[in-house]
């Protein structure tokens, strides 16, 4: 089988600023949910805060230097709000721009695309002390923060995100309650997941007017799910599971509304939908990011509604979070996007593997993260040859970061970090990936 790459693929790593930068108090950064929440006690594993991660605030040369060591020929990374805009939305901090315009000035200057997400779950604290996403006034102050830094950036910037993972944003964080703000209620969770998706949809023709070259998606997360028995009950829970999880997010962003399964499912905690809302966020998009870790299987004993996620044990391949290893399901999530919503582009914007990195003279030897990732870059070509307009794989992550609720505990890096004196050493995986990106195609 062929396993090489179009021409002009982009080989990158991807970053969230909360999870490198440090720095949380420099330069006038306003706090945000995530420094709140980091602070209290309980909710990080590690007990650790957002400083110092990675200190790529300051380490951003070393970092961009080793891109370049590793080949990567594109950086997705995200802008932190609360750097910008302090309060949310009031004053401007010329230097948290400055901080992002010399970051771009040094990957474009190390032939490195930058790929700008706006928001990456950095709240600024201010405007969830006002209700955060729940409340509509903040689709208007994000749309003011993406204005300031897309007129900043946006002569260098081509590609921009709108946001990460969605239900991260809005289930995880507002009705599960594992991430920040830490709130445990259904109605809010689908009160942040539907401004998020407004904003989403007016922030579009905002970046186009002021960068008229740029490419704009969003980035959505995906939980492909398959039964765990040939029941009835279980394909029923199967699919809840996908409108829940994939389709609320995706459908109304392409037209489709809200799945009508889900939306019955969550009784009388949906969404207030205001007139012309839907529409908003239809604007047409010119990639979709697609972030993909593993497969959900699911058993359901009494029914959908209780149903639950049975990771399978594969005894080889198990990541220490319980994620499977199963990348045929990567192939059939981006062969399905193609011909269920014929979008003009996919990128995969992240995926990645955890394992418990062990340095031995001075080396990092993680041969599991290497199959992990040529396991998943293998089914691509196959993927393309098909048809599907895939332009990019980025790799979570560059580095070994803040893993948000889990600490720096979880390793997910091409590059290990010493968590004590911030030592950079390119591991195995790192090695091999330049090899991978300078033959554009798959390398043992
Ligand atoms: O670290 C996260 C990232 O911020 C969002 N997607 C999943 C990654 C690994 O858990």
């Amino acid at each position: 089988m062929k396993k090489e790459f179009p021409k002009g693929f982009r080989w990158g790593t991807a970053t969230a600023s909360f999870q490198i930068e440090g720095a949380t108090t420099a330069d006038g950064r306003g706090e945000s949910i995530w420094d709140r929440f980091a602070a209290t006690p309980g909710k990080i594993l590690t007990g650790e805060t957002g400083d110092p991660a990675c200190e790529s605030y300051y380490r951003y040369k070393e970092d961009v230097a080793l891109m370049k060591k590793i080949g990567a020929n594109a950086y997705r990374f995200s802008i932190a709000w609360p750097r910008i805009i302090p309060d949310g939305d009031g004053a401007i901090n010329e230097k948290g721009l400055a901080y992002y315009s010399n970051l771009v000035d040094e990957l474009l200057a190390a032939g490195i695309e930058p790929f700008v997400t706006l928001y990456h779950w950095d709240l600024p604290q201010a405007l969830q002390d006002k209700g955060g996403w729940a409340n509509r006034a903040t689709i208007d102050a994000f749309l003011r923060y993406t204005e300031t830094v897309v007129e900043k950036l946006g002569d260098r910037v081509k590609n921009w995100m709108t946001h990460n993972e969605p239900w991260c944003i809005s289930i995880l964080s507002n009705e599960i309650g594992a991430h920040a703000p830490g709130l445990r209620d259904t109605r809010t969770a689908l009160a942040v997941a539907h401004n998020l998706l407004v904003s989403h949809g007016r922030a579009v023709p905002l970046i186009r007017a002021r960068c008229p070259d740029a490419k704009v998606g969003i980035v959505l997360n995906f939980a492909p799910a398959q039964p765990a028995t040939d029941s009835p009950e279980d394909a029923a829970a199967v699919q809840l599971h996908h409108e829940k999880f994939n389709l609320w997010f995706l459908d109304p962003i392409t037209g489709r509304g809200y799945p009508k399964g889900a939306w019955s499912a969550y009784g009388d905690a949906v969404p207030e939908i205001l007139d012309g809302d839907m529409g908003v966020m239809t604007a047409p998009i010119d990639f979709l990011g697609v972030n993909f870790y593993s497969r959900s299987i699911i058993h359901d004993e009494s029914s959908p509604r209780n149903a639950k996620i049975i990771n399978r044990r594969n005894p080889r391949n198990m990541m220490a979070r319980g994620w499977e290893v199963y990348p045929k399901t990567l192939a059939d999530l981006l062969t399905w996007l193609h011909s269920d919503y014929n979008l003009p582009e996919l990128v995969v914007t992240e995926n990645g593997a955890m394992y418990d990195d062990v340095v031995w003279n001075g080396e990092v030897h993680d041969l599991a993260r290497i199959e992990y990732i040529k396991a998943h870059i293998s089914v691509l070509p196959d993927v393309i040859e098909k048809g599907v307009p895939l332009t990019g794989y980025f790799c979570w992550s560059l580095m070994d970061n803040f893993e948000w609720a889990q600490g720096t505990r979880d390793r997910f890096g091409l590059i290990y970090v010493d968590v004590e004196t911030q030592e950079r050493i390119i591991k195995d995986s790192g090695k091999w990936f330049a090899r991978v990106a300078a033959a554009n195609a798959v390398v043992d």
